[in-house]
């Protein structure tokens, strides 16, 4: 067992989170992961409030453990979502792509653990003092919506920034990487393109096999030129969205184009015309196990490495 403030401040047994994943982490993910005593988190992408309140319902169901919820901030039912967590007194609270400011005070009065996602040590900071209980470092490593800091760099840095636990995102799917995150004083990982890889997840069988093909180099980012940079496999989708920047097709034209395109990759498993979000992590995953394995495996391994690290030091 690896007891650490993020296992403390959750009551979690294991210091592992999963990543919030619009359209891919539902509630059999997170039910997966939080029974086998990580922090199982429901993906509210843009989904309206009715979506999100029936996915906690099956959660409850299923499971007696803490989980969370995650609502990327450009979402146009943020105050919805906001307010029925409160009223569901969901136990944890995760955001990402913005700032949460305004939405940290109702939740703690709720009693909601509050995790922001930072891609930066000053926002880390900002929202310590708004109230954060904890923040969720997350580099440029990452699938999906990403910052411009490397986890490597980030991460040392948050920690150096704030006082409250700091889990590290983006770069993680093993033990190994677990134990390189506590080396930089984090206290627990985030993983999501790791979880996308499990028998549990509801993502189309195309998208898991694309991730297990890829290796290091298959990702690429759309959408920095409007502001909205995205980690997503290589395919023709990808390149074509290239393709609209290059020549600076106008803003809504590549809002246009890019609409839809994460459904069409998680529902429909078209690898072609979809969008494969996946971090660069993508090259050490090898196959889909079940999350609970996931999650035993990446601390059973972190355990061997740490009993070895004294050898390292010369008498
Ligand atoms: O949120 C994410 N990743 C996401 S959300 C998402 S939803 C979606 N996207 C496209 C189509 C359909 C659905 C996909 N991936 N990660 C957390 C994250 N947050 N990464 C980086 C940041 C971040 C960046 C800047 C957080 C705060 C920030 O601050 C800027 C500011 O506003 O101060």
């Amino acid at each position: 067992m690896l007891k650490t403030a993020l296992t403390d401040l959750l009551g979690i047994e294991h210091p592992i989170l999963q990543g919030g994943m619009a359209w891919v982490a539902t509630w059999e993910l997170v039910v997966a992961v939080s029974e086998a005593g990580g922090l199982g988190i429901l993906g509210a992408g843009n989904a309206p409030g009715a979506y999100v309140r029936e996915q906690i319902r099956r959660i409850k169901e299923h499971t007696r453990k803490p989980y969370g919820v995650n609502v990327p901030l450009f979402s146009p039912y943020v105050d919805e979502v906001v307010a029925l967590c409160v009223q569901e007194r969901v136990p944890v609270f995760t955001t990402g792509a913005g700032n949460p400011t305004p939405y940290i005070a109702p939740l703690k009065e709720a009693g909601t653990i509050v995790i922001p996602v930072v891609a930066s040590a000053a926002l880390a900071k900002r929202l310590e003092r708004a109230g954060a209980n904890a923040v969720i470092a997350e580099g440029q490593e990452s699938g999906g919506h990403i910052g411009d800091v490397t986890t490597m760099v980030l991460v040392p840095q948050v920690v150096d920034a704030v006082s409250v636990p700091v889990i590290a995102a983006g770069g993680f799917a093993d033990g190994r990487g677990l134990v390189a995150a506590l080396a930089l004083g984090a206290a627990g990982i985030q993983m999501g393109t790791r979880f996308i890889c499990t028998n549990e997840c509801i993502a189309h069988e195309n998208y898991k096999q694309a991730i297990v093909r890829a290796n290091e180099r298959s990702t690429m980012v759309t959408g920095a030129s409007i502001g909205h940079p995205v980690r997503c496999l290589r395919n023709p989708m990808a390149y074509e969205f290239e393709e609209l920047e290059k020549r600076k097709a106008s803003e809504q034209e590549i809002v246009e184009f890019g609409t839809g395109r994460l459904r069409l990759a998680v529902l429909e498993g078209d690898v072609t015309r979809g969008s494969l979000m996946a971090g660069q992590v993508a090259g050490l995953i090898h196959e889909i196990i079940p999350a609970g394995e996931v999650v035993r495996r990446t601390v059973a391994e972190a355990e061997r490495l740490l009993a070895r690290m004294p050898s390292f030091i010369a008498s």
